[in-house]
């Protein structure tokens, strides 16, 4: 699930004029697609590279890849020429967009010592979950490009495949997480991703590794739930630890996670945030990605 760029892919990279991208609503224009299209179109061994990435989110026993652009980082710097590259990465899977309005495209993730810790930019474990999960329609791939590790070397990512998760949980709890009982967070101004969906079922019922695992164990904390479909949704948050696999990002590594396989968290970052200066600590960017209709992948 780990991508490397070809040395020659790299070099071409690194000389590639990718014009300012432009946004058509909450969408990646078109325009800025087919142009980025183009000019990685002309790169060595670029067509294999994409293809490869396509296949570890979408493929047999895939759904998450990490893509090595440090080379790129370290040549480029991590401002707009190498955002515009993890961009045009981004748009050979699906089309790059922003469910907030008046937000860049890429959303800063940094470290707030004051947060709630188990939330987005927290200090604390951030649960297995997926992003938007309380939209009708959550954004087919979350994405995030590591400009910063934690300096002080916590907070290595967690990934694990929901169905197979799932899939080891007896026929009763299955039934529990089919049921319309399960509720999470707020939901206002967003665009994209249809409507609020409250209460939603964690399970839909379509076939095994079909549709979304709706699901977010920071609801165990943070929504009150009916003891039997706690106690259901407490089995599935075990299973995803059981089966996580981790790892930490490392400077230019963008981790793409496919939601309808794969759910996502971080362990918590080391202890001591408070001393280091903000401008040192981890730093990630957050790009949400639409699957285009004809891909096959929102079956
Ligand atoms: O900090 C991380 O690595 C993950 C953050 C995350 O999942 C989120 O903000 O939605
Ligand atoms: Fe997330």
């Amino acid at each position: 699930m780990f991508i490397d760029i070809p040395s020659g892919l790299e070099a071409a990279l690194i000389d590639l004029p990718l014009p300012t991208w432009e946004v058509d609503g909450p969408f990646l224009a078109e325009s800025t697609l087919e142009r980025y299209r183009a000019e990685l179109k002309a790169t060595p061994r670029f067509e294999e590279t994409a293809a490869m990435l396509r296949n570890a989110l979408t493929g047999e026993g895939g759904g998450y890849a990490v893509l090595r652009l440090g080379n790129l980082a370290e040549a480029l710097g991590t401002g707009d020429r190498f955002r515009r590259l993890a961009t045009a990465f981004a748009a050979e899977v699906a089309v790059p967009f922003s469910p907030f309005p008046r937000w860049p495209l890429w959303k800063d993730i940094g470290v707030k010592v004051d947060k709630d810790p188990g939330k987005s930019s927290g200090i604390g474990y951030n649960a297995f979950h997926m992003d938007l999960v309380n939209a009708t329609l959550p954004p087919d791939y979350t994405t995030l490009l590591c400009l910063r590790p934690d300096p002080l070397g916590g907070g290595p990512s967690i990934l694990s495949d929901a169905h197979a998760a799932v899939a080891r949980l007896s026929q009763d709890t299955r039934a529990l997480l089919a049921e319309t009982a399960y509720h999470y967070g707020t939901f206002f101004d967003l665009f994209g991703v249809g409507e609020e969906c409250k209460p939603f079922s964690i399970l839909d019922g379509s076939d095994p590794g079909k549709g979304f695992v709706r699901f977010t164990a920071k609801m165990l904390e943070r929504s009150e739930l009916g003891q039997p479909h706690a106690d259901a949704a407490e089995e599935l948050a075990e299973e995803l630890v059981r089966g996580q696999v981790s790892f930490m990002l490392q400077p230019g590594d963008y981790l793409i996670v496919n939601q309808r396989r794969f759910l996502h968290g971080r362990e918590a970052l080391h202890g001591g945030q408070e001393s280091v200066p903000v401008a040192d600590r981890r730093l990630l960017l957050q790009l949400f990605l639409r699957a285009r209709a004809d891909d096959g992948s929102s079956e």
